[in-house]
């Protein structure tokens, strides 16, 4: 079998197998990004939107923020819409002038892999890792199947960053892990819309009909959710029915229409929480969907998986170049602390918006958490700040 030979393997190159790589290969640790998918296909999977303030530095820091402090629309507040009113959430102003920035996940992708390629740095499409061996001896290696057949990787480290359908959380032997899960009784519909939005601010919403969402990717492009059933399907969901459930749900004195246009790409995501532990066995470390998921209520996702990943190169960087193993020891309690909370306000927001269609006193404690959210300063002041900037250094 062909062999190579790297300092780190990354598997995944979604934003955190891509944001590592690019940080190693600044600071001239050797890499290779093995993706299993084609680059199409990655750089047009839609998802995130909002990035917070924290990680639009790290992005910037890592020389990754140029397009997207240009093209990315820095916004200062949110809406709480519920009843059919909405109540703005003055984010900058609780947060001593933090910003969050709406800039599509798939841009960031494309970003980073245009600077790999620039580079030179060794990033490989349609090449899946099937075996990861070696965790605890004095070299690990990665088996790919790629587009020219089977090779092997080996290498100092191994960095899980495949995401919540890989392999990588498969290598952590099963006695040692520890698997934490919520799933919950409705998913989103997400549709992409050639339509100036018709609002300047992202609105969660809460109806009784169900969760929507508006929110947006640039002037001309609107990014809307609905909070649907778990067996609903795509079929049943006209783009008729779509925008009069959207108009529904959404509707306020001053917007009773909002603007409609083309659906450009639509999808069901069902909505679940999952933390793995640990987040390191041996030679291999987890970092973004591959060890947590969050539901995208509070859009932490994409945040929290760059933010184990400013983590995770910090300890290499500090075993590779200066033989200092501390910061990997620490790794996996490190990104745990802050992964829970990132969970605990992703639950909070996801159940807060989320009107549950049998159980009234649910429907009430929810009622009562918004009024709250809008009406105490020290309740809208934790909401900001966790919002714009949770998983802050
Ligand atoms: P990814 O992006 O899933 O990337 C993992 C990559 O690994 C590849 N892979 C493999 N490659 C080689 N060999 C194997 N054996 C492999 N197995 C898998 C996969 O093909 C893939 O390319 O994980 P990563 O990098 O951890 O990034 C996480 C984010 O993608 C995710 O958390 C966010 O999209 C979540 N999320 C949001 N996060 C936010 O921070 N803000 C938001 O506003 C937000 N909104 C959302 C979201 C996720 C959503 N969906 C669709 C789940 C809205 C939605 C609707
Ligand atoms: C998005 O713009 O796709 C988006 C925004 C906020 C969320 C989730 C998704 O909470």
């Amino acid at each position: 079998m062909r062999e190579l030979r790297t300092q780190v393997a990354i598997i995944g190159a979604g934003p955190a197998g891509l944001l590592l790589g690019q940080m190693l290969q600044r600071d001239g640790i050797e890499s290779i990004v093995l993706e299993r998918r084609g680059r199409e296909y990655v750089e047009k999977r839609v998802r995130a939107g909002v990035i917070e303030y924290g990680i639009a530095n790290l992005l910037e820091e890592a020389g990754a923020g140029e397009r997207m402090r240009r093209e990315g629309l820095e916004h200062h507040g949110v809406e709480l819409r519920f009843n059919n009113v909405s109540h703005r959430i003055a984010l900058s102003e609780l947060s001593e002038g933090k910003t969050i920035t709406v800039y599509g996940q798939q841009e960031v992708v494309k970003d980073l892999i245009d600077l790999r390629l620039a580079a030179g740095a060794p990033l490989q499409f349609d090449s899946e890792v099937t075996a990861i061996e070696g965790l605890q001896s004095q070299r690990a290696s990665v088996v790919v199947n790629g587009v020219e057949g089977e090779f092997r990787v080996t290498c100092d480290f191994v960095a899980g960053c495949d995401g919540s359908f890989g392999v990588a959380n498969t290598a952590i032997p099963k006695s040692l892990l520890r698997r934490h899960e919520r799933t919950y009784p409705f998913s989103w519909l997400g549709i992409l819309a050639e339509a100036a939005p018709a609002t300047d601010e992202l609105i969660y919403c809460r109806h009784e009909n169900g969760f929507a969402l508006y929110s947006l990717r640039s002037p001309t492009l609107s990014r809307l959710y609905l909070g649907v059933r778990p067996d609903e399907t795509l079929e049943q969901w006209s783009d008729g029915r779509i925008w009069d459930e959207l108009n529904t749900r959404l509707a306020t004195e001053e917007m009773p229409e909002i603007s409609q246009g083309p659906i450009i790409e639509r999808s069901i995501t069902a909505m679940r929480s999952v933390v793995v532990e640990p987040m390191r066995f041996g030679r291999l470390f987890l970092a973004g969907d591959a060890a947590h998921i969050v539901p995208p209520t509070g859009a932490k996702g994409m945040n929290l998986a760059l933010a184990d990943v400013r983590v995770l190169f910090q300890a290499l960087r500090a075993q590779l170049t200066e033989g200092d193993s501390q910061l990997i020891d620490s790794y996996s309690a490190t990104c745990l602390e802050r992964v829970w909370r990132a969970e605990e306000f992703s639950n909070y927001m996801t159940q807060m918006l989320h009107p549950s269609y049998e159980d009234d006193f649910e429907n009430g404690v929810q009622m009562a958490r918004l009024r709250q959210a809008v009406t105490s300063k020290e309740a809208s002041t934790v909401l900001a700040r966790n919002y714009v900037d949770l998983n802050s250094a």
